[in-house]
């Protein structure tokens, strides 16, 4: 996940085909469909953004929101709490994009904005229940207890006067796997409301624009074609930029090409790792989920080290797929422990103090067979700040996998 942007603010550079919506037959409600995430079909990818990023929609409409499912969680997060902190988030971000040039005391305002808006994923690898799990709150605040769920309840129609109304994490199967709906009241307020994802931050939102019954709309075509639009011009954007820093990869190039900076440290540490994971500073929020190069070739003894940039991992003998989170029978969102068990040396759960601007976890020696894993990469204070190394024994082909992102594979070939 390029995990939780938290204090997006100062964050590090945070890296951080529609179909209509089927409108019932007479009488029906009607609505208009909004995608989460975007899937590129060129490369693996994550786009932390709603396509399109604003839509009209009329009183009594119901605006369907459809998941692309990379593998990272998202929310649909709305109600007068977050239109507050938006309110005087949203000022602030443009000020200081990326957190940029922005003083203690604009942080400290972000945060303060934040205050009853819990992010879904929390410290020590914690899933917070009220921000992953459904919430519908007439009024007051979320659960400060972060194992307590909201009080649960049938989702109501949104009235535009909820304090707090989110999907909780959008599973990607089983029962409305991959999709959210919104059902505004008849006589919701005509205006504009905000939303989020309580996973990824206000980096994340867009706005629904509730409009008088008797007024026009752009068409659901018009939608899609403005989605499609958006979605393909961010995507295609990095994808060009991906290929530019795998011909002839060096890390010291990738990262140039990324547009970040790079100490003199890490340029040493690091000068012959590959990496897990890559975006750029003027594509945010997009990342690529890929490993850069694929193909890796290594001599048997050889250690070879990954840097990461956004939240990995590097995994091998893989079991089969699963998704980062799981929802047990009682509705409990947890973290599936397997991102984090395999043999071998693991990351921590949070960046450790005092490793400066890089940590590399020594992973041990592989032989070939067995499942062995990085673990999750934790939040870093700069991108590709956390590294990982396996010393590969013995000769063969190996793919590996990373544990969160569905399509993020590579090859290790040792001779
Ligand atoms: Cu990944």
């Amino acid at each position: 996940m390029s995990m939780r942007p938290r204090a997006a603010l100062l964050g590090v550079l945070v890296f951080v085909a529609a179909t209509a919506f089927a409108c019932s037959g007479g009488g029906g409600s009607s609505g208009r469909q909004v995608l989460v995430d975007y899937n590129n079909p060129d490369f693996a990818n994550i786009v932390l953004s709603y396509f399109p990023d604003s839509v009209a929609v009329h009183q009594g409409d119901t605006v369907h929101f459809k998941q692309a499912w990379n593998g990272e969680p998202h929310s649909v997060t709305m109600g007068t709490l977050v239109d507050k902190g938006l309110g005087i988030v949203n000022p602030l971000m443009q000020k200081y994009p990326g957190g940029q040039g922005a003083p203690p005391e604009v942080n400290d305002q972000f945060n303060q904005a934040f205050k009853d808006l819990p992010f879904m994923f929390g410290d020590n690898d914690q899933v917070i229940q009220a921000a992953a799990q459904p919430c519908y709150l007439d009024s007051g605040t979320l659960p400060s207890d972060p194992n307590k769920p909201c009080p649960k309840r049938t989702q109501p129609v949104f009235t535009g006067k909820q304090a707090y109304y989110s999907s909780g994490f959008i599973p990607y199967a089983g029962n409305n796997g991959n999709s959210f709906d919104v059902k505004l009241a008849n006589d919701i307020e005509p205006g504009t409301y905000l939303y989020y994802c309580n996973f990824h931050g206000p980096e994340m939102q867009g706005k629904i624009i509730v409009e008088p019954k008797g007024k026009a709309i752009p068409s659901q075509g018009k939608v899609d074609e403005a989605a499609l639009s958006q979605a393909r011009s961010k995507t295609g954007a990095l994808k060009k930029s991906l290929d530019k820093a795998t011909a002839g990869y060096s890390l010291e190039k990738a990262i140039g090409i990324a547009g970040f900076p790079l100490s003199d440290n890490q340029r040493t540490k690091l000068k012959d790792a590959y990496l897990a994971g890559f975006g750029t500073q003027d594509n945010n929020p997009v990342l690529a989920n890929e490993f850069l190069p694929r193909t890796i070739h290594a001599k048997v003894g050889e250690k070879v080290t990954w840097a990461f940039v956004g939240a990995h991992t590097v995994s091998f003998d893989v079991p089969r797929y699963f998704p980062i989170l799981a929802i047990a029978k009682d509705g409990t969102v947890k973290l599936d422990k397997r991102a984090n068990s395999g043999g071998g040396t693991k990351f921590p759960d949070n960046y450790p103090e005092g490793a400066g601007d890089t940590l590399i976890v020594d992973g041990g020696s592989w032989n070939g067979t067995g499942f062995r894993n990085s673990g999750i990469s934790p939040d870093t204070p700069e991108n590709a700040a956390a590294a990982y190394s396996l010393t590969f024994t013995k000769a063969g082909t190996y793919q590996y996998a990373c544990l969160i992102h569905p399509k993020m594979v590579g090859t290790v070939v040792v001779k």
